[in-house]
């Protein structure tokens, strides 16, 4: 190949993360979404005792918070819900839903807070205000009609945000009503990890925990955005840093956040250019090529104990751990040993002395965490990724070790926690027998819908009605043309929501519009002042209280909504105190510890210490609960190779000013991309072998042999430095290319990161 490209790619962002880049976005932001004095006085109390747990992502929050426990892009989450700007019935009755259809989301969450129960006209094509009784008893006479019909045509979706409070009474009105349908935006995220941990460690969730940080000698980073996702992340990867830990990154991107930061909180830093560096190996892996890439490093390492044991020398491998607490070795071992160094390389596109200094770096650390996101979850062979690295770790005993662990990074704000109060499609993972014994009631048993199932019935008809506890489901799942066009056939849609989106302006034949208190918003019941709780990433429950007055007095809180919508469509049960809960949060923190007391022992006691309440974790302390009572090997499975080099691998990414399908503005400036988001990163070899140039307009279309046309016209070419064979887009505007089948093994969790696609000119 010419090493000679026609066009050089993108200048790299020239800043480090954090730093005044960050403090001017931040400004900018403020200014922006109105409301600066509000938000800046809530700003001080986000992550603090007494304030509010941030409602951007889910990284734990330390007992000693930073003097500003917060990032750029939790003080934007901030900024967002405490807008000034308004979407009153007045802007209903200027916009039908056929013209809001055609805005854009930056437009649509633009038009401000909900402030008024809105249901929806068809004569007019518009939503029009109602009382909140007359939303309530016509969403509880629709509900019990489906529910006379069949109670499992119903699908109740969580977005991941809504308190653990509001989420159990959620799950009990699921449950109540007749069904399992609790997908939630995990199954489109972390549900890799849901699956995979399980059966190799024993728990659904990761070991880590904030002062591991402060122990560990290596740090293993995949396909995780830490600069834009969990930036506060960057404290503990700093501190780690100064420590002099090596940490190895695999992402096919470059992504700023991971080559260097610099501590907006440490004036020193700010005014010198005394950035850390953080990635000590960044390895540009292939998306999707994860698996090949921990394969070569696992087999490096039995390869090297094999040797040494040979010689007589020092073992590689914790060999006591694995006699001790594993199974599964000796086959893995082999299915290592047979690997193939060049199979290796063609599939992470790495070579192989790169992956053999990784694998030493692995070897002379004592304590490793292994951290990661969406570049692991979303794909085909998800849950074999995540095996993988747990793998990876339990060679060397790096799990249930301080300074060692597996850090799956979440998403939404609860979303970990929203599990742990019942909110899955699972019934084998709801303490049904339980909920049966306190409320009085038989539960259903039958597996409900997870995400990719829900979207197959609103496609084949047999879902009829959607309730929705937040999200933007037809932007955020996949497939989301081919959805859009069925959603209108549902009998009922009702969304609990603070800002317009998509999704809202697609209405099933009956739908409602129910706007809701925001977490940082003050929410006064019977009882007084409430506080909720949430879970952060590390399973630390945390209490949260609003600080902020309600954006307009009509607001209703998720808790009270809830149980006003189960009281208006299940017949009484008088042993679920649906009021009594709404007037005290604190009793329903009674009924989640009543549910399940291991975990939630002396909840309404504990979860306002600092740090946290930690929820146990029984792989931290060496405790298998696999059902070999061992921590398990697993050998991954072959990869599917794609021979056919027109075929490119799309991975879908979020830029520096969105969170999820909320779009805070069309930059991104940690990639160099100003004032739009249709655009497409291209390797400057594959622009070439397509004759497309820097800034000419692509057409992508999805390879998937399933009968259904799936293309995007006008994406704008941006050459960039990823490996050859792969390209970027954002998400969710690449969702139509997304296939629903084109899910996870075992988890269902689309396969956002690895979409098959061919690339022409949009001219030619
Ligand atoms: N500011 C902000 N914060 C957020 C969110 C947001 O939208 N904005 N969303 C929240 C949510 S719900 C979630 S789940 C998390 C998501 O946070 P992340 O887990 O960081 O998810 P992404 O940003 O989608 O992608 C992560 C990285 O994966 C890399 N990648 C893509 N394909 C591969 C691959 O095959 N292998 C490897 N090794 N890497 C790959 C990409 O280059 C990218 O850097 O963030 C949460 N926090
Ligand atoms: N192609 C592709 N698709 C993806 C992904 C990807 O990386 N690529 N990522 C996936 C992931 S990881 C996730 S988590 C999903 C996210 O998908 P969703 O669950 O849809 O989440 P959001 O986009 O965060 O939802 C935004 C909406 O939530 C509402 N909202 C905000 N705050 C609140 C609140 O406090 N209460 C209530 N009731 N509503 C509120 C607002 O109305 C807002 O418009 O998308 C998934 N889809
Ligand atoms: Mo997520």
């Amino acid at each position: 190949m010419n090493a000679k490209t026609p066009t050089s790619p993108v200048p790299p962002y020239p800043h480090p993360a954090g730093g005044w880049g960050s403090v001017k976005a931040l400004g900018i932001s403020l200014m922006r979404d109105g409301a600066p004095l509000a938000t800046a006085s809530a700003l001080r109390k986000q992550n603090k005792p007494g304030g509010f747990a941030c409602v951007g992502c889910a990284w734990a929050k330390p007992a000693k918070p930073h003097l500003a426990e917060f990032c750029e892009n939790g003080a934007k989450a901030t900024a967002w819900e405490l807008t000034d700007k308004r979407a009153t019935p007045e802007f209903f009755a200027r916009h039908s839903l056929a013209e809001l259809r055609g805005w854009s989301e930056l437009e649509l969450e633009g038009a401000g807070r909900l402030t008024e129960p809105l249901r929806y006209d068809a004569d007019s094509d518009r939503y029009l205000p109602v009382s909140w009784d007359e939303a309530i008893a016509g969403i509880g006479r629709a509900l019990a009609a489906q529910r006379a019909a069949d109670p499992r045509a119903t699908v109740f979706y969580a977005s991941g945000r809504a308190s653990l409070e509001a989420s159990y009474m959620y799950q009990l009105l699921a449950r109540l009503y007749g069904n399992n349908n609790l997908p939630d935006s995990s199954n489109m995220c972390h549900e890799s990890t849901s699956v995979a941990l399980p059966e190799t460690i024993g728990v659904p969730v990761g070991t880590v925990r904030l002062d591991d940080f402060e122990q560990t000698d290596a740090i293993f980073f995949f396909g995780q955005n830490v600069g834009v996702s969990s930036p506060r992340m960057l404290h503990q990867l700093q501190e780690a840093r100064q420590r002099g830990v090596p940490i190895v990154t695999f992402n096919p991107l470059k992504e700023v956040g991971l080559v260097h930061f610099a501590n907006p909180q440490s004036p020193a830093q700010m005014l010198t250019p005394g950035e850390t560096t953080i990635s000590t190996q960044y390895l540009q892996v292939r998306n999707g090529g994860d698996l090949a890439a921990l394969t070569g490093l696992c087999k490096w390492l039995i390869e090297a104990d094999d040797i040494a044991q040979a010689r007589g020398g020092a073992r590689v491998l914790d060999a006591a751990f694995i006699a001790e607490h594993t199974q599964g070795f000796g086959a893995f071992a082999q299915a290592m040993r047979a690997a193939d160094w060049s199979a290796i390389e063609r599939g992470s596109g790495l070579p192989r002395d790169a992956l053999e200094r990784a694998a030493k770096t692995y070897a002379h650390a004592t304590a490793v965490l292994g951290i990661y996101g969406m570049g692991l979850t979303q794909h085909r062979e998800g849950v074999a990724n995540v095996q993988m690295l747990s793998n990876l770790l339990l060679l060397r005993g790096n799990i249930g070790r301080p300074g060692a662990g597996i850090c799956p990074v979440r998403g939404h704000s609860n979303v970990q926690g929203q599990r742990s109060v019942g909110i899955t499609e699972k019934p084998e993972l709801a303490p049904l027998d339980r909920l049966a014994e306190l409320y009085a009631f038989e539960p259903p048993r039958e597996r409900g819908r997870d995400t990719v199932a829900t979207c197959e019935g609103v496609i084949d008809g047999s879902v009829r009605a959607f309730v929705g506890l937040g999200g933007n489901f037809l932007r955020a799942a996949p497939d989301s043309q081919r959805l859009a066009a069925a959603w209108a056939g549902l009998d009922l849609t009702v969304h609990v929501a603070t800002r317009l989106n998509f999704t809202h302006v697609v209405p099933g034949r009956e739908s409602y519009l129910l706007p809701c208190l925001g977490r940082i918003e003050i929410d006064q019941q019977a009882g007084g002042a409430q506080t909720v709780a949430v879970e952060d990433s590390t399973g630390c429950f945390h209490a949260s209280d609003g600080v902020a007055e309600p954006a307009v007095p009509t607001l209703r809180s998720e808790a009270a909504i809830v149980a006003a919508i189960a009281q208006a469509c299940l017949p009484p049960n008088p042993r679920v105190p649906w009021n009594d809960w709404v007037a005290d949060y604190a009793k329903v923190r009674d009924a989640i510890e009543a549910t399940w007391p291991d975990v939630f022992q002396g909840f309404n006691q504990r979860f306002r210490d600092p740090g946290g309440l930690p929820k146990p974790n029984a792989a931290r302390e060496r405790r298998w609960e696999t059902d070999s009572g061992k921590a398990q090997f697993i050998v991954p499975p072959p990869t599917e190779h794609e021979s056919d080099p027109s075929v490119l691998r799309l991975m879908t990414l979020r830029s520096d000013d969105q969170f999820n399908t909320s779009i805070y503005s069309l930059d991104d400036r940690f990639r160099n991309v100003w004032g739009t988001r249709r655009v497409l990163f291209m390797h400057p070899h594959d622009m070439r072998a397509r004759g497309l140039a820097e800034g000419d307009m692509a057409h992508v279309t999805t390879v998937a042999h399933d009968g259904h046309r799936r293309e995007l016209a006008g994406l704008r070419v941006v050459p960039y430095d990823l490996p050859r064979g792969s390209v970027g887009g954002y998400f969710p505007e690449c969702n139509p290319l997304l296939p629903l089948q084109h899910h996870a093994h075992g988890s269902h969790v689309p396969a956002a990161k690895n979409i098959p696609v061919r690339v022409k000119s949009a001219v030619a």
